[in-house]
This record gives structure tokens, C-alpha cells and sequence, in this order.
């Protein structure tokens, strides 16, 4: 899974890059090279379940991140016109757009004309494949009598009408059949999108906070310097340093699982004296999925999974306790596995 990192340039998008992946590239350079790094999925419960098991390794969950190059409005040229800034875009899952609510040497910000300008690109690029896609169903019709998939023509029109009118395509209701069809084309705006306002230390001004939240986007506020600053720091320096300042996590830790929320992604975890780890694995999935997540053989081979709640390990206080009162649940191939479900794959092969 891919999360891209978008923006106009100097909004701080490397900065929060290297806040979420520990890289450490330089920035204020408005570099055009795309960057790719793993980062990890911040979760406070790995780190509560790894105090109670003592493992040799704690095993985060993670995504890849791409810093991709600074979005510019193609003036001259006209909106739409393609940039290279699109084709980094459309191979990406989901989509985190930085958005500069701080004040730099050079222009005062205007974070809602940045969110509204790369909206509009992107309903634009998604318009022109829409077209296209017409276009070439018109003429398969002309030279066949019919199209080979008739649920498609209808479909593109409803996208055509939908971008026509300036929306994004994410809040259209889609069946399955849909979505398959779709899936191939990598239409932009329907990727999940976070807005991540990115300010000032002092935060980012209500009333932008509000306007961005009703375009209807997942909305994180916080100050990339600080945040890269924060990955920088030992995890003990790290604790004292939030401690101080009465908060409990970083910002970013936020930003990285509301990405991961709108990706459609949760964790599981497996737990023991080895190794304590967070799977990622896609919400509705049930226990064979996730066995397969560990290992094919485990899919192949599923039996059961013993399965207990992150919530109810905690408070039993460890596996024998939780199996005590009756915690430990015996799981066959239809459970749907639940965020921070603890699992044990029984399997044979
Ligand atoms: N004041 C302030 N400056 C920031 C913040 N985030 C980034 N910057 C600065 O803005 C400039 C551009 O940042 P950079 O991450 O390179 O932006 P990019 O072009 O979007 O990748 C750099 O000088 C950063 O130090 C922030 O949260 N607050
Ligand atoms: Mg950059």
C-alpha cells in the first residue's frame, strides 16, 4: 500500500515525509524527484502488548510513502493540462495533500485556494480519462453493435456528470461490479484523500480548520517542523519532550493512522515471547485473509484462530488469564477479524 504526498511546493510536504518515514532528506528545495520510504504505523497497543510479553522483537505494521513532486497550477497552459506531478499520482493508493497554513518569507498562505486548486486538477485528469473512456465505448458500439461491458457506458456518464460538476468521484456509492471496472483505470479523485493543514507552531485558524473539514475530506492539523524534529529524537527524549507539552502522541502518529483508516486498513496483532507484531490487514476480512497476511501456508492450512480483543488481553492481564475467563475465543473461517483482535492460527498443511 502507497500513500502519496501532494502538494503545492514549500508547503512542507518532504518535511512531514521525513516526519512520518525517519528519512532525513533536505528541504526547502522543492526537489521534482519522487521519494519512496516505509514508515510505520504508530500504535500505542503494540507497545502495551510488547511491556506485557517482553518479545526479542516488536514488529510495527507499515506503508510506503511517496514524497511526490510539487503540484503547479499549469497557468499558461491552462487547468488540466497533464503534469508530472499526475503520473506520480495515479500510482498511488490514497492521497494525503500538505497544505501550507504557515507563513513563509514569500507569500501569506491561502490554504482553502490550495485545497479547492488541486481538487479542481483532479477532477479535471479524472474528466479526461472519463472522456476518453466514452469515446472508445462509442466507437467499440459503432464497430461491434454493442459494448463487450454494458455496465460500463452508464457508469462513465454518471462519473462524466459527477466531474462535470466540479465533485470528486469518492462520494459516489458504487456496487462491487463497479469498483472492479474502475479499478484499472486509477482515477484520482477516487482515491481516499486526507487533508493534512500544515501550521505554525501556534496551530492552524479555526474557521480553516472548518472549511476544510466540509469538503468532506478526513482533516489533520499539525506543524511538520515540529514533527520531523519529534522523529528525530530517541523514544525516551520523545515521551519527555510530549510530556511536557501535556500531549500524548505526536501529531503525525494521528496523520499516519487516518491515512491508514481511509485506506481502508486495520491491524491484528500476534503476540509471544519472540515476537510481538501488528499485521495490516484490509477491514472485512475474515481469519483465513489474515492467517494468509503471516504466511500462505497458514491461509492453506487454516483451522482456527484463537482470537482474544486487544481490550480484553489488557485486562486479563496476559493469554492463561484472559483463557480463564473465558476471553480466548475459538474462530473458524467466516469471523470477520476486528481492529486489534490478538491471533493465533491454528493450521495443518
Ligand atoms: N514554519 C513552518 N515551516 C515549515 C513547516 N513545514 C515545513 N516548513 C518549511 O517550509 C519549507 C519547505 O518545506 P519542504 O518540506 O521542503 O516543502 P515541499 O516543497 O512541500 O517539500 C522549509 O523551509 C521547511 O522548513 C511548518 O510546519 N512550519
Ligand atoms: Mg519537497
Amino acid at each position: 500500500m502507497q500513500i502519496g504526498i501532494l502538494g503545492f511546493k514549500f508547503t512542507g510536504k518532504t518535511t512531514l515525509f521525513n516526519a512520518v518515514t525517519g528519512a532525513s532528506l533536505p528541504t526547502g528545495q522543492g526537489g521534482v524527484e519522487p521519494h519512496l520510504a516505509v514508515g510505520r504505523i504508530p500504535d500505542p497497543r503494540l507497545e502495551r502488548l510488547t511491556a506485557m510479553f517482553n518479545p526479542k522483537r516488536e514488529v510495527h505494521a507499515t506503508v510506503e510513502w511517496v514524497d511526490v513532486p510539487g503540484f503547479e497550477p499549469s497557468g499558461a497552459a491552462g487547468p488540466g493540462e497533464g503534469t508530472r506531478f499526475l503520473e506520480h499520482a495515479r500510482r498511488v493508493d490514497a492521497l494525503a495533500q500538505v497544505v501550507r497554513c504557515f507563513d513563509n518569507d514569500f507569500e501569506t498562505p491561502d490554504p482553502l485556494a490550495e485545497i479547492e486548486s488541486l481538487a479542481l486538477e483532479l477532477v479535471l485528469a479524472d474528466l479526461q480519462v472519463v472522456e476518453n473512456r466514452i469515446d472508445k465505448l462509442a466507437k467499440e458500439k459503432q464497430r461491434k453493435g454493442k459494448n463487450d461491458q454494458p455496465l460500463e457506458p452508464p457508469l462513465m456518464e454518471r462519473f462524466q456528470a459527477t466531474l462535470s460538476d466540479g465533485k470528486p468521484l469518492r462520494d459516489l456509492e458504487l456496487n462491487a461490479d463497479e469498483r472492479k471496472l474502475t479499478s484499472g483505470f486509477s482515477l484520482l479523485t477516487l482515491k481516499p484523500l486526507i487533508l493534512v493543514l500544515n501550521g505554525d507552531e501556534g496551530g492552524v485558524p479555526q474557521d480553516v480548520l472548518a472549511a476544510a473539514a466540509a469538503t468532506g475530506a478526513e482533516v489533520v492539523d499539525l506543524c511538520a517542523k515540529v514533527e520531523a524534529e519529534l522523529a528525530e529524537l530517541s523514544p525516551q527524549e520523545r515521551s519527555e519532550f510530549l510530556a511536557d507539552l501535556g500531549i500524548a502522541e505526536p501529531a503525525a502518529h494521528r496523520m499516519v493512522r487516518s491515512a491508514y483508516r481511509a485506506l481502508g486498513l486495520h491491524s491484528f496483532f500476534t503476540v509471544g515471547e519472540d515476537e510481538c507484531r501488528a499485521w495490516t490487514l484490509r477491514r472485512g476480512a475474515l481469519a483465513p485473509e489474515a492467517a494468509g497476511v503471516i504466511h500462505s501456508d497458514l491461509e492453506r492450512g487454516f483451522i482456527r484462530a484463537e482470537t482474544v480483543s486487544y481490550e480484553d488481553l489488557i485486562a486479563a492481564g496476559g493469554l492463561a488469564e484472559a483463557k480463564k475467563l473465558n476471553k480466548l475465543r475459538l474462530e473458524g473461517k467466516s469471523y470477520e477479524v476486528r481492529d486489534g483482535d490478538v491471533l493465533n492460527i491454528r493450521f495443518s498443511v
